[in-house]
């Protein structure tokens, strides 16, 4: 196991857009295990794997209470069932601080595959919905900032730089 370093805003590299995993293999399963310990020990309800630099469509989600629920979407595909938005205060490991009012659908389907390659089909709402579209989000290089206006962005880039370049 590994912890990973995870990139933040105004990183490039997260605008990358992830590609399919074709195969499910062993290094797979290594990098989801090194995503959930990071995840865990950061701590977050979920990572997604351009956050850690790889660019496959990989993600991690715990949205229980005591952590010992751990979710694997690899592939993840999802339908809006219900067009009705849902307003939740979102944060990301990759915007340290920062948190912001954003509107998603509140429930959907989606298809995906679990850590040993296999297709499933499941209905969400609540939390895991919104933290799952907050990490497909990552995949194709979108931020939860990239909803509130420009402005606001500007000041959280601005900040942001400005901690990185103390911590260099
Ligand atoms: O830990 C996280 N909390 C969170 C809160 C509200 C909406 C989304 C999230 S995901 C975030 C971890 C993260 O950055 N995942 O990409
Ligand atoms: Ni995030």
């Amino acid at each position: 196991m590994a912890l990973l370093d995870i990139l933040e805003f105004p990183d490039p590299r997260l605008r990358k857009v992830a590609k399919p995993v074709t195969e499910v293999t062993d290094s797979t399963r290594q990098l989801i295990d090194d995503m959930f310990e990071t995840m865990y020990a950061a701590p977050g309800i979920g990572l997604a794997a351009t956050q850690v630099n790889v660019h496959e469509r990989i993600l991690v989600i715990d949205v229980s209470e005591n952590g010992d629920d751990p979710q694997v979407f690899i592939n993840p595909e999802i339908e809006v069932l219900d067009p009705n938005l849902g307003e939740y205060d979102e944060g990301c490991l990759s915007v340290p601080g920062f948190y912001e009012t954003v509107q998603r659908p509140q429930r959907i389907r989606v298809t995906s595959m679990g850590r040993d390659g296999e297709t499933t089909t499941r209905e969400l709402d609540g939390l895991l919905a919104i933290c799952l579209q907050h990490e497909i989000d990552h995949l194709d290089g979108k931020l939860f900032i990239d909803y509130i206006s420009p402005l606001k962005r500007q000041r959280i880039r601005k900040k942001l730089e400005k901690a990185q370049r103390q911590r260099a």
